[in-house]
């Protein structure tokens, strides 16, 4: 993408109304812009991010086993009525009459709608496991959205959904959601802790969030700081190994880590002092078990080998897709701006030349654009008219991990300079070799 043809209206000011950083860098680098409270316009590079991250997620659910459809964002709320929670939901939930006086909401959640999908396909316990997953707009009229996207009101979730034939198939669902969220958050550079919590209107009593340190984060947490240092890692997961998933599960959960909404002071106190942390987090996921809360009202039933009618075992769990960016933006970012970890980048790599308009500079420019599309990698290619500095401060603000800078002097003695965002160390080579560099880099991830 040339930048002279692309949308991107940097904003020179820090805007008055961002309290974080996150926020305040999304506006800034002509990623967002709000248009009433807790909605936002997704702009170029901020729809790239949210992409980028949505296909992480949907990579990830499908290495799991989980299948996609599109469940629609409003819902009649007579299904909410079978359930029980129309009444219970209270003002979070947007409720809309259409022009038959019918009673329709735009939905904060889908347990209800994918219930009603499955009594109407699923008969046998042959089908079964079954989880079904989307990535839809929700709305929840949040009394105080703030922070930009880190809570809004219309937010993206990857909402999925598990029906099983008993509870210990289901607590394997709820397992093998969290192993691939942990790979999830991991490919995007997060550290995403599992903390028990509660359950809310969702329901069940097996609950996990899944939590970003950092200061500006809005639960408050307690844990044990070896925490932090699990990694899944390159490991090989079987997810239909029952016992494997579970182990990778008792590793990422043994260690104290819960909430403020379920912290317990005594256990708490067994921890080593040396060990023993209060902090902020964000929350970036939640997994639910909740057994037959929706199936047995809704009647979700199947037929099991003995030939008995039960009500399904459920589970949902969800990824809070928009959230993530101002998660990741809070979790690394310099004075500067935003630092993308490669896994999400909006853009592999910037192209800064240095002499507009200067013809083998420019043709440089041109060669080396080529050669990284002819890749796959889409450069970020600042061929505007302006001085040096300010493109510098556009690439640092808008974090692209890598940036090849193009200037007459170099070009003189064959080289370009490739540069890393995160740590600012720059190195003169060749421009074929900068090429290759970031190829390998991207190859890599
Ligand atoms: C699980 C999927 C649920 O709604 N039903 C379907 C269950 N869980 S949840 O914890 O309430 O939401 C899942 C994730 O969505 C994100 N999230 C938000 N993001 C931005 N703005 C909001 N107002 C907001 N509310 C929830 C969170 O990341 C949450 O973990």
């Amino acid at each position: 993408m040339r930048l002279s043809r692309y949308f991107l209206p940097v904003l020179k000011e820090n805007p008055a109304e961002a309290q974080i950083v996150s926020h305040r860098y999304m506006l800034r680098a002509g990623m967002i812009k709000q248009q009433a409270a807790g909605i936002y316009s997704w702009l170029p590079l901020g729809l790239r991010v949210l992409r980028r991250i949505e296909a992480i997620v949907h990579d990830e659910q499908q290495r799991a086993g989980h299948i996609p459809l599109l469940m629609p964002t409003l819902q009649p709320a007579d299904l909410w009525r079978e359930s029980g929670r129309y009444d219970d939901y209270g003002a979070e939930m947007l409720r809309i009459r259409d022009r038959h006086e019918r009673d329709m909401l735009y939905g904060p959640t889908n347990e209800e709608m994918i219930t009603d999908i499955f009594r109407a396909h699923v008969e046998s316990y042959k089908a079964l496991p079954l989880t079904l997953y989307h990535i839809q707009w929700k709305f929840r009229d949040e009394i105080r959205p703030r922070f930009g996207v880190m809570r809004g009101r219309e937010f993206l979730m990857k909402d999925g959904y598990n029906f099983d034939v008993d509870k210990p198939a289901a607590l394997h669902a709820y397992n093998r959601h969290m192993v691939s969220y942990l790979r999830t958050y991991e490919r995007m550079g997060l550290t995403a802790i599992p903390m028990r919590a509660a359950s809310g209107p969702i329901g069940g009593d097996n609950t996990h969030e899944f939590l970003v340190l950092a200061a500006t984060g809005e639960s408050e947490v307690f844990y044990d700081d070896r925490v932090t240092a699990l990694r899944l890692g390159e490991r090989q997961i079987d997810y239909d190994d029952r016992a494997q998933v579970a182990a990778v599960c008792e590793e990422f959960t043994t260690l104290y880590a819960r909430t403020d909404e379920t912290h317990d002071e005594a256990a708490f106190a067994a921890v080593p002092q040396a060990h023993r942390k209060v902090g902020r987090g964000i929350e970036v996921g939640q997994i639910f078990y909740f057994g037959t809360k929706y199936s047995e009202p809704m009647g979700a039933t199947v037929v099991t080998p003995e030939g008995a009618r039960v009500p399904v075992h459920m589970g949902s769990h969800g990824i809070g897709v928009s959230r993530l960016l101002g998660a990741i933006i809070e979790a690394s970012h310099d004075e500067r701006g935003i630092i993308w970890p490669e896994g999400v980048t909006p853009f592999p790599v910037g192209i800064v030349n240095l002499k507009q308009g200067d013809a083998a500079t420019d043709a440089a420019c041109g060669a080396i654009y080529a050669s990284l599309r002819a890749k796959g990698l889409e450069p970020l290619y600042d061929d505007r008219d302006e001085r040096a500095g300010a493109k510098f401060a556009t690439m640092d603000l808008i974090g692209l991990p890598w940036r090849i800078t193009v200037g007459p002097r170099g070009l003189a003695a064959g080289t370009v300079e490739l540069t890393a965002r995160r740590t600012g160390e720059a190195e003169e080579m060749s421009p074929e070799a900068a090429v290759a560099r970031v190829a390998a880099i991207y190859a890599a991830i």
